[in-house]
């Protein structure tokens, strides 16, 4: 096992790790922008070392400074969370060669992923069911209006280095097609520096559902249920539950042993989400993201495995704490996002918290850095937490969210609770009837006037 794990990240996912690292015995450092100097997990890890100024290329994003960091305090191993480096292949080589341990995927794996074209490739081989569309990547028009032609319209161009929605174009007709292509990849040249392009047939009212997977590297994998991601904006996710309350247990045994064998076959080594669209009662492959989620807190409330620890246990070569067959779904989960943000415009709103008063009780958490007299930066995400409410039933779940939203509060900045004390009174959230274009459709009727 790791003596001391670098933890290369800020915020609530920071001190995520850190209660992992302590329940293991496992001695932490911080890392820390100048703008992070007071944060919460600066004060809670047994060591930590400044890295640079607040710019996130300067500090978090900076790999030299990180691995001096290693070097200095004798780190083992780097833990990074989510966002700023968890997906970066290059990272985790450069640790290995300086004798490192990533806690995370292997570098192969990180790397094939983060090419949708590659990565769907991988799916289709592993036999998980992907959206129809090109083999590979499209070459020109020609080509693509005779994929088009055989999946049918409308179709979708995507950037094989696509995210967050960026070098997407949908085409209604054969006319809008060479028009979609030549936005698609200049949108992606710009973004990404790559303009490889692919073509799906276009899902009309898809939901979101991810299934959540843990693997030993060595061919040893299980799945623990999904999440069901649809209420999301601009491609942020605001709202993620489990089990999807489009799913009944047979269709989530169904997909979760499709994604546990294919880690299987792969070799698979951490925690990893396989993304799909689910349109009609049929899953679609669209992506597989190699880090541990900020929703992640969902699975570990309905299945009571700590998926941070098993990452780290994985990663210094033990073996998972858990077979397939000691996995159990219990109950229902929701976790929503609490942004400083406006509710109806979703600006950012950094500034001083002036009060801070978390919900409590029976199947309530909370995973947040955030504290009375705490400055939010504006160089950052606007996360300020996660409220993540168990119970027995949906239904269960749900009043105990109402409840808990109620009892929420923070002063001295905007944020999404009001928003999210409005969806959990609405019909259609209570039913579980929306898709991944729901949210956006009720805030432009204004169902939300904050
Ligand atoms: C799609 C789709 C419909 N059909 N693919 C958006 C970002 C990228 N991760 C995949 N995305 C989509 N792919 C096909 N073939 C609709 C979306 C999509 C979406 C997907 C998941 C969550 C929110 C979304 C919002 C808009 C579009």
């Amino acid at each position: 096992m790791f003596d001391k794990i670098l933890i290369a990240n800020r915020g609530e996912i920071a001190l995520r790790i850190l209660r992992a690292a302590k329940e293991l015995g496992i001695a932490t450092v911080a890392v820390h922008s100048t703008a992070d100097a007071d944060a919460m997990h600066v004060r809670l890890a047994d060591e930590s070392v400044c890295i640079g100024p607040p710019s996130a290329r300067e500090s978090y994003l900076n790999i030299p400074s990180i691995i001096a960091a290693c070097e200095i305090t004798g780190a083992d191993a780097v833990h990074p969370g989510y966002g700023f480096l968890s997906e970066n292949a290059r990272f985790a080589d450069v640790l290995a060669h300086h004798n490192i341990g990533f806690i995370g995927p292997k570098a192969d794996h990180i790397r094939v992923m983060g090419d949708k074209i590659e990565a769907k490739r991988t799916a289709k081989r592993l036999g998980i069911p992907c959206v129809p569309g090109s083999e590979g990547g499209i070459e020109d028009a020609d080509e693509a209006k005779r994929v088009a032609a055989e999946i049918g319209y409308p179709v979708l161009v995507k950037a094989a280095s696509g995210g967050g929605g960026r070098g997407m174009k949908v085409a209604r007709t054969e006319a809008d097609l060479e028009q979609a292509i030549g936005m698609a990849r200049s949108e992606a040249k710009a973004a990404f520096g790559d303009d490889a392009v692919y073509l799906e047939k276009y899902l009309e009212k898809p939901r979101h559902i991810e299934v959540q997977v843990l693997g030993d590297g060595h061919g040893g994998a299980v799945h623990l249920a999904e999440r069901d991601c649809s209420l999301q904006r601009r491609h942020q996710k605001v709202w993620e539950e489990g089990g999807s309350p489009a799913l009944n247990d047979a269709m989530r045994a169904e997909i979760g042993s499709i994604c546990a064998k294919a880690m299987q076959e792969l070799g698979y080594l951490g925690a990893g989400t396989i993304e799909f669209l689910y349109e009609e009662g049929r899953f679609y492959f669209i992506e597989m993201n190699t880090r541990i989620q900020v929703e992640h807190p969902v699975t570990e409330m309905i299945t009571g495995i700590d998926l941070v620890i098993e990452q780290i246990r994985v990663a210094a070569g033990s073996a998972l704490s858990v077979a397939q067959g000691d996995i159990r779904v219990e109950g229902h989960a929701i976790e929503c996002r609490i942004n400083a943000e406006h509710p109806a415009t979703f600006r950012p709103s950094p500034g001083l918290i002036t009060y801070y008063h978390p919900p409590g009780g029976l199947g309530v958490r909370v995973d947040s850095a955030a504290f009375q007299g705490y400055r939010i930066p504006p160089n950052y995400d606007s996360l300020i937490g996660k409220l993540i409410v168990h119970g027995r039933t949906r239904n269960e779940c749900l009043m105990r969210l109402r409840r808990a939203l109620d009892e929420f509060v923070v002063d001295g900045v905007d944020t999404t609770l009001p928003l999210f004390r409005t969806l959990v009174r609405n019909a259609d959230v209570q039913n579980g009837l929306y898709d991944i274009h729901w949210l956006e459709g009720f805030l432009a009727q204004g169902g939300f006037d904050g």
